[in-house]
């Protein structure tokens, strides 16, 4: 198992469009189980593959606190259960060390395939619909500073690029 490399925003990498799973294996579930190092050593809740920079629709979340409730989402279709929306201050791993009021739908329905490749749908409410719609949006290249002012996002771009600088 391995922890791997996060992409921080404004990489370009982060707005790829990820591709659906044709087939769910080995090396599927290998990527699976490296995701999980990854996001319990950020430590984080959730994790996209489109932050490894494996475009493929594929996410991860874990919201309990002892770490042991591992959810895996392939190719998830999401449906809105209820259109009233409920407002969070979002993180991100790609964009670390801001905090952001989004809103999203409360409630919503989920349909996808886990680990061994089976279709499974649930209802979903609370921090997994907020992490799962997270999640969702990287994915299709988006983040949660996309919902914010134009000028917030740039001064949180140009501090991630400074500390980018630093680092290099
Ligand atoms: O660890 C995370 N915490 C979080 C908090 C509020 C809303 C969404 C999240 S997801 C985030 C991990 C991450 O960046 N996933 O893409
Ligand atoms: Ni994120």
């Amino acid at each position: 198992m391995a922890v791997l490399n996060i992409l921080e925003f404004p990489d370009p990498r982060l707005r790829t469009v990820a591709r659906e799973v044709a087939q769910v294996t080995e090396q599927t579930r290998k990527l699976i189980d490296d995701m999980f190092d990854t996001m319990y050593a950020a430590p984080g809740i959730g994790l996209a593959a489109s932050q490894v920079d494996v475009h493929q629709r594929l996410l991860v979340i874990d919201i309990s606190e002892d770490h042991n409730d591992p959810m895996v989402f392939i190719n998830p279709k999401v449906t809105v259960l209820d259109p009233e929306l409920g407002e969070y201050d979002e993180g991100c791993l790609s964009v670390p060390g801001f905090y952001e009021t989004v809103n999203r739908p409360r409630r919503i329905s989920v349909t996808a395939l886990d680990r061994d490749g089976k279709e499974f749908t649930r209802e979903i409410d609370g921090l997994l619909a907020i992490c799962l719609q997270h999640e969702i949006d990287h994915l299709d290249g988006k983040l949660f500073v996309d919902y914010i002012s134009p000028l917030k996002r740039q001064r949180i771009r140009k501090k991630l690029e400074k500390s980018h600088r630093q680092r290099a």
